[in-house]
């Protein structure tokens, strides 16, 4: 039998923690391995292990993975998380592309210089309240069921909670104007796995702080 999964990335959010998200869901546990200075990077790459001199990359199956996409496609299909024909693939596809983008405003919000912060803010703001979360609630006032894609729990669900409290850490009444989901976020934060994940101790990560950010920049050379 294959082992735990093996996740090389820094010690905070970023680009694994979709990864991280959606390996809970499935119930798999995994390990981590944290980058935490410039010379962390360096030996990885250097050993031959990053295929682009990035990461997030995944141990996984026998192979190193990397490109967040990438990694996230093959968990999701391998977990069953991913649709039961091409056409739930793509409306899958479509709907984690739509958080993945408004995810990407977020994560990128500490790494703006000071005087774009309170723009990029209100920015992330109108774009979830007018244009992510309102196509979501239609999806799920049109089909009446309980999840995304199917009438099954799935990788779009996942991204969808994810989303929904990143913005809500910013914004805590950000879904007062949509009751689906808000009935959505109580529904898919119940499911076992998830339910764990959710609770303190888990290897959720925490939103960056600014001594964090320091650090980033460091490793990264940015
Ligand atoms: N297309 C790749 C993917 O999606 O996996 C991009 C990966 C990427 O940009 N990785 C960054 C990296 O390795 C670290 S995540 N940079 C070094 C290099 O040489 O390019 C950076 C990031 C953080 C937080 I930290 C938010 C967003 C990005």
């Amino acid at each position: 039998m294959a082992g735990k999964p093996k996740l090389h990335y820094v010690r905070g959010r970023g680009k694994m923690e979709s990864i991280r998200w959606l390996l809970a869901a499935a119930g798999v546990e995994f390990e981590e391995q944290f980058i935490e200075t410039n010379e962390d990077l360096e030996k990885l790459r250097k050993n031959g292990q990053l295929l682009f001199q990035q990461v997030p990359m995944v141990e996984i199956d026998g192979m190193k993975m990397v490109q967040t996409r990438a990694i996230l496609n093959y968990i999701a299909a391998k977990h069953n998380l991913y649709g039961k024909d091409l056409k739930e693939r793509a409306l899958i596809d479509m709907y984690v592309e739509g958080t993945t983008d408004l995810m990407g405003m977020i994560m990128s919000l500490p790494f703006q210089p000071p005087e774009n912060k309170e723009k990029q803010t209100s920015l992330i703001f109108e774009r979830a309240t007018t244009r992510y979360f309102p196509v979501y609630e239609k999806v799920l006032k049109d089909h009446g069921q309980d999840f995304l894609v199917g009438g099954k729990f799935s990788w779009a669900d996942v991204h969808l909670l994810e989303a929904i409290l990143m913005v809500e850490e910013m914004k805590p009444d950000v879904l007062s104007a949509f009751p689906l989901l808000q009935a959505f976020k109580t529904r898919v934060s119940n499911i076992p796995t998830i339910k764990k994940f959710l609770q303190p101790g888990s290897q959720r990560k925490p939103p960056f702080d600014e001594k964090y950010i320091v650090q980033i920049r460091k490793i990264f050379n940015f």
